[in-house]
């Protein structure tokens, strides 16, 4: 196969509810659609889902806009490849920019399952048939307001529940939830917002008592040493979620006890076989692993779908339904989650139809890169 053409669609979708973690607050997202047409005229599609600033990792919209045009169309433009790992050695020698790099894996993976005429999950090594989804709570003004989410989403039948924490939010919601839903699958996400101090270690020792899944990332990224020693002074297993950005990051994580579970995230990791190698590392290690996700559109969301049918995805993944987030979204149908459960698609690539009006309409720039 050859990429003739690349575009790239900056999308602008607003969020059906304001969504705040421990760094930011947002209420619409721009994400850019990653669009590869081969030499048949076959198209693959992938999501740069980056935030729009560096809050999360380093990365921006914009930067990732940059990187895409500048250095990844070039790159995979008149390659000849047969497999997307092929592909993804075109751009091999870029450093970082984890989540522009996602992007094109995924239009890459997509446009080879859709070639081969096979399910994006299967070709992935895919077992499941449909996937457990989890659901992400930001912070919410007053406690009274985060039980309504909890209440509308274990409603929905979602089966496990995440709160997002940040200091001075953090004890006191999760206690309040936990008193009202005592035998609820729930876990915190701190987003690397504690500093390794004595106090955030006593924030930590009172969640221990909460019987939460797990604590994922509650100090920065490169604090792998903080981490082992949360780790080993509590038996609440703590999830690495911004800290593992490459498989080695994954290796520090088991050599040092920084963490018994892992968050694989497509974007975060650079793509869907870094992802899939980071399943496999975890596995043969014992760790078990679910997939994040980053409010992704239709597109990356299906993706992460496919990614949480393999089979060391033994944890509900943040694979909610679209009508979380976006009224309307990039695909048809959307995904949907019916009994807190997404059925992994059958036919080929993604397994949905691109929703080009939607995504015409919701377009704020365009790049077309040619061979
Ligand atoms: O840490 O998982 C995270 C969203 C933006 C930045 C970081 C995170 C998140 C989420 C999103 O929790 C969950 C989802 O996509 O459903
Ligand atoms: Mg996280």
């Amino acid at each position: 196969m050859r990429v003739d053409r690349v575009r790239l669609h900056r999308v602008l979708l607003p969020l059906v509810h304001e969504f705040q973690t421990s760094s930011h607050r947002k209420s619409s997202l721009e994400h850019v659609l990653v669009e590869l047409t081969d030499e048949s005229g076959l198209t693959g599609w992938g999501e740069i889902a980056s935030p729009a600033d560096p809050y999360y990792g380093s990365e921006t919209t914009e930067t990732a806009l940059l990187i895409a045009e500048r250095y990844l169309a070039p790159a995979v433009l008149g390659a000849s490849w047969d497999t997307p790992a092929e592909l993804e050695a075109t751009w091999a020698r870029i450093r970082g920019n984890e989540f522009a790099k996602a992007g094109f894996s995924i239009a890459a993976w997509d446009l080879f399952a859709r070639a081969g005429a096979q399910p994006l999950a299967a070709a992935l090594g895919g077992t499941r048939t449909r996937v457990d989804a989890g659901v992400s709570l930001g912070i919410e003004p007053t406690i009274p307001a985060l039980l309504e989410q909890v209440a509308t989403h274990v409603g929905a039948g979602y089966r496990r529940v995440k709160l997002k924490i940040a200091p001075g939010w953090d004890v006191e919601p999760v206690r309040a939830v936990r008193a009202e839903y005592p035998d609820l699958d729930v876990h915190v996400d701190a987003n690397g917002a504690y500093p390794d101090c004595d106090e955030s270690f006593a924030v930590m020792t009172a969640l221990d008592t909460q019987r939460l899944t797990m604590i994922e990332q509650p100090f920065a990224p490169r604090a792998f040493a903080t981490h082992a020693r949360l780790q080993s002074s509590i038996d609440t297993p703590v999830c690495l979620d911004e800290s593992v950005e490459t498989l080695d990051d994954l290796r520090t994580m088991l050599l040092t006890g920084a963490g018994r579970i892992l968050n694989v995230k497509v974007s975060r990791m650079g793509g869907l076989s870094v992802a899939r190698a980071a399943h496999d590392l975890a596995r043969d290690a014992g760790v078990p692993v679910w997939c994040g996700g980053m409010h992704e559109f239709g597109i990356g969301r299906a993706a992460n779908v496919a990614l949480s049918s393999l089979p060391g995805f033994t944890l509900p993944s943040d694979v909610s339904g679209s009508d979380k987030y976006y009224a309307r979204d990039v695909i048809l149908p959307p995904v949907i989650a019916v009994d807190g459960r997404v059925q992994v698609p059958t036919t080929p690539g993604l397994g949905h139809e691109i929703d080009l009006a939607c995504i015409r309409e919701h377009t704020v720039d365009l790049v077309e890169v040619d061979a």
